[in-house]
């Protein structure tokens, strides 16, 4: 609920105002689906006294997950980042990998964890993802990978990357942990690359609380990664792979199972605020939302708002304003892996390769989405950037 309005700079909470909301508006707010169901099952599974280790919650997700996405297998994990490592293992990656600058950081550390070199590549400005011409331009005969980022949900260029990877002999897979549930090329992601890992972490579309999954229709890699999750452990007393604990555990199952039929409406949901956002931003000078097309599926979970040279706010100024006001706006994934610390000394010249990621990382602002956005908040989003830029020169 706003607090006031805002109709002039004076209005405003860097400027002394109070801040327009009381209680802080999330990017990454929680979804919680049938909360009755999941006191339910969570009884069940103090009932059962099977906690964890495969028990029955995490079978039936995984079975309603791989028949949801279309895809063999689904393995899931206690998050997306071990979901990620355990991937890279067992598909036997080594020496580099290539992977874009412009994403989370699990996805370089995940790589950097195995004492593999994350090698990174650009960016296609308009859409976020991996541009195929620079992942060429990376390939050294120490490069075994890549790993595509679906970033935001949109997919990456899948086909090109596949042709790369077949033309040199590099496995593939994907970071999809922001595409539950999109598509490419009309097919539900999840059956592309060698596989494709997912994240349920409580800030995604669909959560677990904490979680993730590996997806793949290769049975010889699904048994591997299986039992890969659970210390490399091939029936008692006998392991068979170096391995870890990845395991799911039962009370993120259910979560994820109570979460799992109310997916569409957090879609409907997040879709209506994308509009709204739309209506209420794209006629302020350098504002403009990013789209995701109507010929692919997208949770729009990620209300992603770029913000260019004709805004006569910088990106930097428009979080802070926004940041006073409790609404939580991110910079997301500001500044680049590259210029991370792990990775800015491993490669201090690299922004020189990254023109586009840094541009990108320079204009982005992820405002909330989901439930607890309503057009009330879009419309105070809206008047503090008005007010923000107001009697300003456009350029
Ligand atoms: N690959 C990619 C491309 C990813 O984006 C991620 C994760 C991964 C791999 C790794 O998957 P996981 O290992 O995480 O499963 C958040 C999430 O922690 C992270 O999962 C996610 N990406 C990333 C994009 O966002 P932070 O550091 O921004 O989280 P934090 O603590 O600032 O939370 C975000 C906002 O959500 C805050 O305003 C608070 C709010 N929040 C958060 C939690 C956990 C709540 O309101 N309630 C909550 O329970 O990374």
């Amino acid at each position: 609920m706003a607090t006031k309005r805002i109709q002039t700079t004076k209005d405003l909470a860097i400027n002394g105002a109070p801040p327009a909301f009381e209680e802080p508006l999330h990017v990454g707010r929680p979804n919680i689906g049938d909360q009755k169901r999941f006191l339910e099952l969570t009884s069940q599974i103090l009932d059962n006294r099977w906690l964890t280790n495969n028990g029955p919650l995490v079978r039936e997700l995984e079975s309603k997950i791989a028949s949801l996405l279309g895809v063999k297998h689904c393995i899931a994990m206690c998050n997306g980042t071990v979901a990620l490592e355990i991937a890279i293992r067992a598909l036997g990656l080594e020496g580099e990998v290539i992977v874009p600058s412009y994403t989370f950081i699990a996805t370089a550390h995940a790589l950097h964890w195995q004492a593999i070199t994350p090698v990174f590549a650009d960016i296609d400005p308009s859409t976020h993802n991996l541009d195929p011409d620079s992942v060429r331009r990376m390939i050294t005969p120490r490069t075994t990978g890549i790993i595509g980022v679906h970033l935001w949900g949109r997919a990456a260029p899948v086909d090109e990357l596949q042709a790369i990877a077949d033309e040199h002999g590099l496995k593939l897979m994907f970071d999809a942990a922001h595409a539950f549930g999109s598509t490419y090329k009309g097919q539900t992601i999840g059956s592309f690359g060698a596989c494709e890992v997912l994240s349920f972490h409580a800030t995604k579309a669909f959560n677990t609380m904490e979680g993730g999954a590996v997806v793949t229709n290769d049975d010889e890699l699904a048994e591997t990664i299986r039992l890969m999750r659970n210390f490399g452990f091939n029936g008692y007393d006998n392991v068979i792979h170096p391995g870890t604990n990845g395991k799911m555990i039962e009370v993120c199952a259910a979560m994820g199972l109570a979460n799992l039929d109310g997916f569409d409406d957090i879609v409907a949901v997040n879709r209506r605020n994308h509009d709204a956002y739309k209506r209420a931003l794209n006629d302020i000078p350098g504002i403009s939302v990013l789209e995701y097309g109507s010929s692919e599926r997208n949770s729009y979970h990620y209300l992603v708002v770029e913000v260019g040279a004709r805004c006569p706010a910088g990106r930097d100024e428009i979080v802070a304003a926004l940041q006073a006001e409790n609404i939580l706006a991110r910079k997301y994934f500001w500044p680049g892996c590259h210029k991370m610390k792990p990775y800015r000394d491993l490669y201090p010249h690299a922004g020189l390769l990254l023109p586009n990621s840094e541009a990108v990382a320079g204009r982005v602002i992820v405002l909330p989405n989901g439930a607890a956005v309503d057009d009330v908040a879009v419309s105070t989003i809206r008047d503090v950037i008005v007010a923000l830029i107001d009697k300003r020169p456009i350029s």
